[in-house]
């Protein structure tokens, strides 16, 4: 390395008029490898550009671009100030939702803008928010309670929504109603309510192309199975989905074992077909629907090494740091870490990168700066700990994340969802918690 490199990083000079056009190339060069890499240090590269200028011959510009990933990445300036470009603005959609829970982006009324369904465990209706005015809308009333999760599917040009009710954490005492709802010519007048099954502690409801047909089936994740009993909760539980349209049951063996809480959909082999990854009491688990259409079951991580109930993960999700894959998951059930797995030599590596949750409840996934590296978010349900989180991976490799507080004091996430709410191409976040309201945060 030039010793000369070094130098050039900690001084920022104007930009000479001479240099323009191969800052302009420079910019490119780096906005293609770090998508904000030219952006987020525009004057370095003036300086270096300037020294260049000054006598350095173009072919030393590979040595200046070493030298200044070095030094920059090193010393992970770059992360942080790119952590620091990220700003959120929050928005209230609305409040008094008792026992807020879930929270499920669709376009209802097909404008072109994602909507927000919002589910409260202690709220009796269902009701949509209309982007971007937020005015709401009744679907259903006289929900059983608990009302505990929601799903948005397509049906041959039309939306209707999967709505699980009547839901308790032990079988034995409830009946785990999964019903269909459809919207009447207006999706702004009430919709009518289908009964389609009846699942115990039927909990989590996701949409999955788990053929690679390009027809979503719906998976629904019960917390247990029939004989689960707290705390240990031992029980085979079932993992189920329905075809849109036919609505019967179909389950996915083999089975989990103990508590599930957790469910991620994403297209694991990159085959088209969505796999559903589960996070329970026995670690995280990955569902494949193969082409000979049966399911295989695959222990990715064995979760929190603590003796069972304290085992294993309560949620779970997957991103990508540019190539590379990763698992997030909060630990255990309810639990107060956030723990990242990076593959290495075929194993997923496990590292806690936060212990401080207080009944830790979601975690998400979104590239808010837009760099292809993803960033982690997660907040608590309860009011304990009524903040919400984002974590910033400060190295390339992700082996150490830094965080910051999106909402502080007014959001107990239960649920987070991202999308682009306001249709500027940046992803945003909503989320809904036990504070009983429903914001969306503006990624800015
Ligand atoms: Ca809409
Ligand atoms: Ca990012
Ligand atoms: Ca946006």
């Amino acid at each position: 390395m030039k010793p000369s490199a070094r130098r050039t990083v900690s001084k920022a000079i104007p930009i000479k008029a001479n240099n323009a056009a191969l800052f302009r190339l420079m910019e490119r060069l780096y906005a293609h490898r770090y998508a904000l890499f030219g952006y987020q240090f525009p004057r370095q590269l003036v300086c270096i550009l300037n020294q260049i200028s000054d006598g350095a011959l173009l072919f030393d510009i590979p040595i200046y671009l070493f030298a200044m990933n070095r030094t920059l990445l090193g010393c992970f300036a770059f992360p942080l100030l790119a952590a620091a470009q990220i700003h959120f603005v929050e928005h209230t959609v609305a409040t008094g939702i008792a026992g807020g829970y879930h929270v499920a982006a669709a376009d209802l009324n097909h404008d072109g803008k994602p909507d927000l369904i919002a589910v409260g465990l202690n709220t009796p209706e269902l009701a949509w928010y209309e982007n971007l005015t937020w005015e709401r809308h009744l679907i259903a009333r006289n929900l059983p309670r608990m009302v505990v999760n929601c799903a948005a599917v397509e049906v041959n040009g039309q939306t209707q929504i999967v709505l699980v009710t009547a839901f308790a954490m032990q079988a034995k005492d409830v009946i785990g109603v999964i019903s269909v709802l459809t919207p009447t010519t207006d999706p702004r007048e009430l919709w009518t309510i289908q009964e389609v099954d009846r699942l115990p502690t039927a909990h989590r409801v996701r949409v999955a192309d788990i053929d690679g047909s390009g027809k979503p089936v719906v998976i629904v994740a019960p917390l247990n199975g029939a004989k689960a009993a707290p705390p240990d909760y031992r029980d085979l539980t079932p993992l189920a989905y329905y075809v849109p349209g036919e609505w019967k049951r179909h389950e996915i063996k083999p089975e989990n074992f103990g508590l599930v809480h957790g469910i991620w959909i994403t297209d694991w082999d990159g085959n088209k077909r969505d796999a559903i990854l589960t996070a329970g009491f026995e670690g995280i688990q990955l569902f494949r629907f193969t082409a000979k259409n049966e399911w295989t079951r695959t222990e990715l991580a064995r979760g929190d090494p603590s003796p069972w109930p304290k085992s294993g993960a309560g949620e779970i999700a997957v991103g990508h740091l540019g190539s590379e894959r990763f698992l997030v998951s909060i630990e255990p059930f309810h639990g107060s870490q956030v723990v990242v797995y990076r593959s290495q030599n075929g194993k997923w590596t496990r590292q806690v990168i936060d212990d401080s949750l207080v009944n830790g409840h979601t975690i998400q996934i979104i590239d808010a700066d837009g760099d292809g590296r993803d960033e982690i978010v997660a907040s608590c349900q309860g009011n304990t700990v009524r903040n919400l989180y984002l974590y910033h991976a400060d190295d390339p490799a992700g082996q150490h994340w830094s965080r910051r507080i999106i909402d502080n004091g007014g959001m107990s996430g239960a649920t987070c969802v991202v999308a682009d709410l306001n249709g500027d191409h940046r992803p945003d976040l909503a989320c809904i918690g036990s504070t009983a309201n429903l914001k969306w945060y503006e990624n800015r």
